[in-house]
């Protein structure tokens, strides 16, 4: 009785240390970057990025101070691929609104953000910054 209590705290003190360790994961993700937009058009791709997969952060592609697009209050767009041989892959389009928007925990490869919006409209940001 008196082992399975113990066993049964250290159990929670693990538990507890884990998901604080997970708490603090986006601090230490693997990489990130920080840029900007400048007149995007519907197509156009950012820097490409190397995902090593070594941790579990989700990808997210945050923005802000943007202009531009048909309106910001609709937003645009957002949708992040994997640079391939061949037809690279899509990992989902997401609406933007000048905000933050995440794909998950993402296998490792080279990953790039297009911008996706009707034509004749650009948009652009002053900031960018992309974690992976
Ligand atoms: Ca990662």
């Amino acid at each position: 009785m008196h082992h399975i209590r113990t066993r049964a705290v250290r159990g929670a003190a693990v538990a507890a240390i884990l998901t604080l360790t997970a708490g603090v994961a986006p601090a230490h993700a693997e990489g990130y970057f920080v840029s900007s937009l400048s007149n995007f058009s519907d197509g156009d791709e950012s820097r490409r990025w190397t995902d090593k997969n070594t941790d579990g952060t989700s990808t997210s592609v945050s923005l802000w101070s943007c202009s531009g697009a048909p309106h910001m209050s609709s937003g645009f767009r957002l949708e992040v691929w994997k640079d391939v041989f061949g037809p690279d892959e899509g990992k989902g389009s997401k609406q933007n609104t000048c905000n933050i928007n995440y794909w998950g925990d993402l296998a490792s490869g080279s990953y790039y953000f297009e911008t996706q919006l009707p034509s004749g409209f650009s948009v652009s940001a002053s900031g960018v910054r992309v974690d992976y």
